[in-house]
């Protein structure tokens, strides 16, 4: 099944953000495959957004994500990176449609609460980097066996 990996950043975390933007997840249908709380180490916040490195943005980025711990995530279900990328919203808050997590809560482009693997190659390399030492879990999901 396709998994992608979603991080709450600084700005979400304090904000108290992740229980909801965790609701959203599961409220939609999608399976959660491994979470943690973690400060990102510099080298990792520049491998992980290697791809904007030449940016001139590049340094207020890393500086950012490493400015407070994020909430790391895995999440599985048909179609999961670019249904994620969708209820995320555009990247600039601004811009993103209202009803999404950075539509209802972003402030500005570089404080935009969430980020999601935009593919399934980023999504790979991204649950690699975060999670190379373990932490996802294989389980059922089955709630009839909970409700009535
Ligand atoms: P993310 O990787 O964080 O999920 O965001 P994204 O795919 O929607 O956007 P991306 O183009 O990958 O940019 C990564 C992050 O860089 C910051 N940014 N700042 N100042 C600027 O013009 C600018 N442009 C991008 C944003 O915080 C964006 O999420
Ligand atoms: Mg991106």
């Amino acid at each position: 099944m396709e998994k992608t990996f979603i991080m709450v950043k600084p700005d979400g975390v304090q904000r108290n953000l992740v229980g909801d933007i965790v609701s959203r997840f599961e409220q939609k249908g999608f399976k959660l495959a491994g979470a943690k709380l973690m400060q990102i180490p510099t080298e990792l916040a520049e491998e992980h957004y290697g791809e904007h490195k030449d940016k001139p943005f590049f340094g207020e980025l890393v500086d950012f994500i490493t400015s407070g711990p994020v909430f790391a995530m895995v999440w599985e279900g048909e179609n999961v990176i670019s249904t994620a990328r969708k209820m995320m919203g555009a990247t600039n808050p601004a811009e993103s449609d209202i009803g999404t997590i950075r539509g209802d809560y972003g402030l500005t482009v570089g404080k935009n609460v969430i980020h999601g693997s935009d593919s399934p190659e980023s999504a790979e390399r991204e649950i690699g980097l975060f999670f190379k030492e373990g932490g996802l879990v294989e389980y059922t999901k089955d709630a009839s066996k909970w409700v009535y």
